[in-house]
């Protein structure tokens, strides 16, 4: 929720109790299905999902397949985020310890410490599932178990303090979640050498800014409006000029100005305190408010048309409100109302330029009215997560984990090009997660000569090449259409149904019923696509009299950031390591610069849509640069009811995840591998043979005979070409624990040598 964001210590009764063994490892009562899907006994669909539900009903979430967590939407609060649990995670194995969000955090800072490489963490699943709970209890966690110096903490309030501020302005009541992130996030936290956090980074992905002027029935729009609207003083609500809710068109349209489970109140003062954490001053503040202020009331603005000259044009209907407005905004009343009402056309070239004045009709007055406020919410967002990043900016470069939040997969009754945005991201993090997780698992065997039996996956590749590929794909027809004078919605809808009249992901909608669609069988789900507005957001005009207007504002701020233009940075692959080199490689995007994305052509106007793929195949390029660790979340039930299962839509997710088809792959393999030299490093001190010192060369050698001393039988691990394959995890606890004794021993016979010299 927008105001949440502390974990809670009440105990439930029917959260897993976090006690351990007398051994420190496995906790005893945590005794309902296996906690790890790859020990059931029968592999079917079944009995996985029976599994799921029957853990679920008990209270317990979180279920693992190998290193892969899946999380069920609880709809409640366990009582298994306070401290101790995060004492009891820290540092543990996961294969010591049931499944947890804490274990996939933790494994993620230990690898990052280990091994010296990035790492992140992809959380997946549709909308309502977890996700965006999920990412802050992991940069919880991660707050948690680090450094307390004064600077760290700055850092960490920081990181921490982001997530109320853009969830604030970027999240919003949808018909499936009341909280839903109407924006993508994927936040970096970068450490220094000791592992403590000392900055960051967070790139937002394509905000849902539609919503800023018009919402579905039972939606809202976004959080901070009515968090101003109910939070501000009397002495507020006079300067920024606010009215009763119900008088502004941009939120009393869709018939709900509350949600459940959100306190606007609380959320506001929140809010505020996450400014100033962030370093967003008291006079910025009040720029914010003013701009969401005359926001909300440019949606008032009416027209009225005026035939007077020779092409029909328009006048604002009410002065007074475009003086108010004008006020907020620090800009002229004469100029602001030219700028909606007219547009200066310029044509001719060199000394020859002329421009003149062309009157808008109501019509288009409206909708430069619309694109203005929209345009302004998205800058305003925009510069949110800029000024977030300038407060935890670090210069040096250092190793990160990265956490992906983004908006889940969603299918409304009308469904328009921002699900199609929406729904395509999902679409290629599904395509990630099939890559990396099924695909490169099974070629690893493959290339490590490991014997093992195939497994048959469904890949998603084709619908994504649907969508993205070049020249043919649906955003390169629909940025072509754009560029027809005469192109609209329709004559694309016509081409689309052309090029892909026999592609296995997509379908035509009869012309009999009453809208255009188009349909996409994507991973989840078939989604029925309605064409109306696709051109027309995907060319995201705003006409430059707008633009010169808002930057003319006496507004520092609203000049600002109409005048910022973004930069495009790159990822350089072969700065990488070794190993995010080769996942790079294997992906296709080490030899692909992402300026070959930007249009050489300048006259070609960069649209929505292409700005959006950019984005997101700059997303996959870090990702796959990344150690990949995973967080499939599930939606029980589609009426938020606490631990509530609903057996159909669960198992759907179950499959379109492919999480069967993960456990397979699983199955058929190993729960450890490592290369030989780390296992050595890790484990040489454990082994007569190997002890005091394994001298480099042949680590296979060492580790053969590392096993054959512990007598761990033959049909536990199989050696591979580079790395040590080991089935179960019963042998690594044996093995860590004697590690374990082994470095005691050591430090106590350090302490006594060390009395001995003083
Ligand atoms: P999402 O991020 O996956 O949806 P959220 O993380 O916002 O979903 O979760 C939706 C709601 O479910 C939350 O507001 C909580 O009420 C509840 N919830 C989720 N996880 C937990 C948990 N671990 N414990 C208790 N309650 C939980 V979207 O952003 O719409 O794709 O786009
Ligand atoms: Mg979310």
């Amino acid at each position: 929720m927008a105001s949440k964001g502390k974990t809670t210590t009440t105990t439930s009764t029917t959260s897993h109790a976090p006690t351990t063994s007398s051994t420190g490892l496995r906790p005893v009562n945590n005794s309902v299905g296996v906690d790890d899907l790859v020990m059931l006994t029968e592999v079917s669909e079944n009995s996985l999902n029976g599994n799921l539900q029957k853990r679920y009903k008990e209270g317990l979430i979180y279920t693992s397949i190998g290193p892969v967590l899946i999380s069920c939407n609880p709809y409640k609060q366990l009582g298994i985020y306070g401290k101790e649990y995060i004492d009891l995670y820290k540092g543990k194995h996961e294969f010591e310890i049931p499944p947890h969000i804490y274990s996939v955090a933790d494994k993620a800072y230990r690898a990052l410490k280990s091994e010296h490489e990035n790492q992140c963490i992809i959380i997946s699943g549709e909308s309502g599932a977890g996700k965006t709970e999920a990412s802050k209890y992991i940069m919880q966690y991660i707050a948690s178990i680090t450094g307390s110096s004064q600077d760290v903490e700055r850092v960490k309030n920081q990181i921490l303090e982001s997530n109320p501020l853009l969830e604030a302005f970027g999240n919003a009541k949808t018909l499936r979640n009341n909280n839903s992130s109407r924006f993508g996030k994927y936040m970096e936290i970068q450490f220094n050498y000791i592992g403590d956090p000392e900055g960051g980074k967070i790139t937002n992905y394509l905000l849902e800014k539609s919503r800023v002027v018009k919402q579905t029935t039972g939606e809202r729009n976004f959080h901070i409006f009515y968090q101003l609207l109910s939070g501000s003083s009397p002495e507020e609500r006079e300067l920024y000029k606010l009215l009763p809710i119900e008088q502004y068109n941009y939120l009393n349209k869709s018939r709900a100005y509350t949600a459940d489970g959100i306190d606007d109140v609380a959320g506001f003062k929140a809010t505020r305190k996450a400014m100033k954490v962030v370093g967003i001053n008291e006079d910025e503040q009040k720029q914010i408010f003013k701009l969401l202020s005359a926001i909300m009331l440019i949606g008032n603005i009416s027209f009225n048309p005026d035939n007077s000259g020779k092409t029909p044009g328009s006048t604002a209907a009410d002065r007074q409100l475009i003086s108010t407005i004008a006020a907020l905004m620090g800009v002229e009343n004469d100029l602001l109302e030219q700028a909606l009402i007219s547009r200066v056309i310029t044509t001719g070239q060199g000394a020859r330029v002329s421009s003149y004045r062309v009157p808008q009709s109501v019509e288009q007055a409206l909708y430069a009215r619309d694109a203005f406020a929209k345009a302004i919410y998205s800058k305003v967002f925009d510069w949110l997560v800029r000024t977030i990043n300038k407060s935890i900016e670090v210069k040096t470069k250092g190793k990160v984990i990265g956490v992906l939040d983004i908006y889940g997969f969603e299918i409304f009754e009308n469904n328009s090009f921002e699900q199609f945005c929406i729904n395509y991201v999902n679409e290629t993090l599904q395509q990630i997660f099939i890559d990396l997780t099924l695909k490169t698992e099974q070629e690893e065997y493959v290339t490590e000569g490991i014997k093992w039996v195939p497994v048959d996956y469904v890949n998603n590749k084709a619908c994504v090449e649907l969508i993205e590929k070049k020249p043919f794909g649906i955003l390169a027809l629909l940025d072509e259409e754009c560029l027809f004078p005469e192109g609209n919605d329709n004559s694309l809808l016509e081409k689309l149904g052309k090029h892909f009249a026999s592609h296995s992901h997509y379908s035509k909608v009869p012309l009999t019923s009453k809208v255009s669609q188009f349909i996409i069988n994507h991973y989840a789900g078939k989604v029925h696509y309605t064409i109306d507005g696709f051109l027309d957001k995907n060319r995201d005009t705003l006409f430059n009299d707008l633009v010169s207007l808002a930057t003319s504002s006496s507004l520092s701020l609203l000049s600002e950031i109409f005048q910022y233009q973004p930069v495009v940075e790159e990822l350089d692959p072969t700065t990488e390591s070794s190993k995010a080199y080769d996942r790079l490689k294997k992906s296709g995007f080490a030899n692909q610069q992402a300026k070959n994305a930007i249009p050489t052509d300048k006259k070609r106007p960069i649209t929505a849509g292409f700005q959006f793929k950019t984005q997101v195949t700059a997303l996959l390029k870090s990702l796959y640069s990344c150690n990949p660790h995973y967080i499939r979340c599930i939606k029980p039930n589609e009426v938020k009811r606490a631990l509530d299962w609903d057996s159909d839509k669960s198992a759907q997710q179950v499959k379109y995840l492919g999480l069967f088809e993960n456990l397979l792959v699983r199955r058929a393999g190993f729960c450890y591998r490592q290369t030989y030299a780390k296992f050595m490093r890790r484990y040489y001190m454990i082994g007569k043979k190997t002890w005091p010192k394994w001298e480099g060369g042949d680590a296979k050698r060492g580790a053969e005979l590392l096993l054959e001393e512990l007598a761990i039988p033959a049909g536990e691990y199989q050696f591979g070409v580079n790395k040590i394959f080991i089935r179960n995890p019963q042998p690594l606890f044996q093995m860590e624990e004697k590690r374990n004794q082994r470095m005691h021993e050591l430090a106590t016979m350090i302490q006594s040598t060390w009395k001995m010299f003083k």
